[in-house]
């Protein structure tokens, strides 16, 4: 197969052998690393969701494909690049309680990172009580939620709720991402809810986008 193709095809297979090695051939190709993420690696993971939602894949076999996703992140991640200042704002990021996907939310992460953001990434599986103690010892100028399950959907919800409720809102803005989220969702049904500010990232671009206009 041609490089790029056999790209997609690792985190198809969940096939580190020689993994690394074809990333570097891509690097020296002059491929940049954030495109060998998002137009290869991302187009692999499409398609195994895809394969795993039709039942023509089983859940051992994405979790593999998982793994192989984040060593080919985390080997690609000194290759990005980044911009000298830093200190440009501070965002608490996580993802909601009862979600184990974390694959999104550490692209968001690296991506923030890289262009100047305080990340304090707490995890997967995280209670919005969480939340908001990491958000206050951190200052955090800003919420970062992810989530990909349908229920997480609901979940978000009730954090905001949580947050109105305990008077934060205005306090942070939150700022919500994930494949089952959609703009409308969040910039209509959300936004009625949230007493304060709530923002849809489509990708880890957009979310460094509004983190930009949030902080500014
Ligand atoms: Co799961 N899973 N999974 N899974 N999984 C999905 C989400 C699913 C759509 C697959 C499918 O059915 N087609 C489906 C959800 C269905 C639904 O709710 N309607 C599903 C299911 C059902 C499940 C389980 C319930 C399966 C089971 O146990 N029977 C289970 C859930 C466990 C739990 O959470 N409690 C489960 C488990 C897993 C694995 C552990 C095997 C693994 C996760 C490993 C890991 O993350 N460490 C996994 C995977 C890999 C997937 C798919 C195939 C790929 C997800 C992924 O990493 N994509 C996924 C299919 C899909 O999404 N279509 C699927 C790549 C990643 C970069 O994209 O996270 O969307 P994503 O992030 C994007 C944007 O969304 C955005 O930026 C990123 C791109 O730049 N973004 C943000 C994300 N977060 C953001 C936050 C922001 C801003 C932007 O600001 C704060």
């Amino acid at each position: 197969l041609p490089l790029t193709e056999r790209l997609e095809r690792r985190i198809i297979d969940g096939d580190n052998k020689g993994l690394t090695g074809d990333l570097d051939q891509a690097l020296s190709q002059g491929i940049s690393a954030l495109d060998i993420i998002n137009d290869h690696l991302l187009a692999g993971m499409k398609v195994v969701g895809d394969l795993f939602g039709r039942g023509e894949m089983q859940l051992p076999f994405v979790l593999q494909s998982a793994e192989t996703m984040k060593a080919a992140v985390a080997w690609l991640e000194p290759h990005m690049e980044r911009t000298e200042s830093a200190g440009k704002g501070t965002m608490v990021l996580a993802t909601v309680r009862g979600d184990v996907h974390d694959i999104g939310k550490n692209l968001v992460d690296i991506i923030l990172t890289n262009n100047g953001y305080n990340v304090i990434n707490i995890g997967i599986k995280q209670s919005i009580n969480a939340m908001i103690e990491a958000a206050e010892e951190h200052n955090a100028d800003v919420i970062g939620m992810s989530g990909l399950l349908v229920k997480s959907t609901v979940v978000m919800k009730e954090n905001l709720e949580e947050l109105n409720s305990r008077g934060l809102a205005r306090k942070y803005p939150v700022l919500l991402g994930g494949a089952a989220l959609t703009r409308v969702y969040v910039e209509d049904d959300l936004d009625e809810v949230y007493d304060g500010v709530v923002r849809y990232a489509r990708d880890a671009f957009e979310a460094l986008r509004l983190m930009d206009s949030l902080v500014a």
